[in-house]
């Protein structure tokens, strides 16, 4: 029998308490069905304290070393990401345009050993998230910018009411907010059936009573199924930046972003 190796993300996650790498194992069993428990339940799964603080802090040096990089992207859309409908009711969520700004650091720009890199690289990972989507196959993104970026929310960013394209996300914290910055969202708010715009419209209205907030400890990774929880990232106040990541998996093996996303969120394009 040969020596077992340690995985390559093995200071980049607390390995005790989450053991992605055997996830074979009781305990790696327990932790997928844990996850899939509260993603069921709540619509998000938060996992505090997945990534050891010194990656977490190596992160954070890493996002201010390359903040000059960071692609300033500030824009108005619809919380569904279409064109403004018209000819809808007064008030219609449809037509209404929330702002998003935030500063993004592209796939590329992130040094092949930098933690979350390694972590985002690793079958492990992929494998961990795949289980607990409950996917038959699962593929890390295959876009060069968007797959894994680190994005900082300075003073005044923040990210307006939406509804993602996509069916999750995968979401790492690194830094919070001295104030703002929050995860505010809510879940289940509307259904593969039933787009229930009105109950969207009391959201946009500032009705708060079916918010939730995310918790955001630097060190959590969270899942949530952002296709039907409408969320918000509020804005960031205080000189410290909101840092974060978001990890991009899909069904298929070659998603890539499209060249007029591309260009809005890194402004270029990758091909
Ligand atoms: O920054 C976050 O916590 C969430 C990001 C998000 O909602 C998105 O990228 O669509
Ligand atoms: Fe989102």
């Amino acid at each position: 029998m040969g020596v077992p190796t340690a995985p390559a993300f093995a200071d980049v996650v607390d390995l005790q308490r989450y053991p992605i790498h055997d996830l074979d194992g009781r305990h790696g069993v327990d932790l997928v069905e844990r996850c899939r428990r509260q993603l069921a339940e709540e619509g998000v799964c938060n996992l505090p304290g997945f990534i050891t603080p010194g990656a977490v802090a190596a992160m954070v040096q890493l996002a201010h070393q390359l903040s000059g990089k960071a692609w300033k992207s500030d824009q108005r859309h619809t919380v569904y990401f279409e064109p403004p409908a018209e000819g809808v009711p007064d008030g219609d969520p449809r037509a209404r345009l929330v702002r998003s700004a935030k500063h993004g650091i592209a796939y590329d720009y992130l040094p092949a050993d930098a933690p979350l890199r390694r972590l985002y690289e690793s079958d492990e990972l992929t494998e961990f998230i795949r289980r607990v989507l409950d996917k038959p196959v699962l593929y890390r993104s295959a876009d060069p910018l968007d797959a894994l970026q680190v994005t900082t929310f300075e003073p005044g960013d923040e990210l307006g009411w939406h509804f993602d394209r996509s069916e999750f996300s995968v979401t790492v914290m690194y830094q919070p907010a001295e104030r703002g910055g929050e995860f505010v969202y809510v879940p289940g708010l509307r259904t593969a059936d039933d787009p229930n715009y009105e109950g969207v419209r009391r959201v946009l209205d500032g009705d708060p009573s079916a918010l939730k907030v995310l918790p955001s400890a630097p060190g959590s990774l969270a899942f949530f199924h952002g296709h039907n929880a409408l969320h918000w990232v509020t804005p960031v106040q205080g000189r410290t930046p909101r840092v974060n990541s978001v990890l991009t998996y899909g069904e298929v093996p070659d998603m890539r972003l499209n060249d007029l996303t591309s260009q809005l969120f890194y402004g270029r394009t990758s091909s």
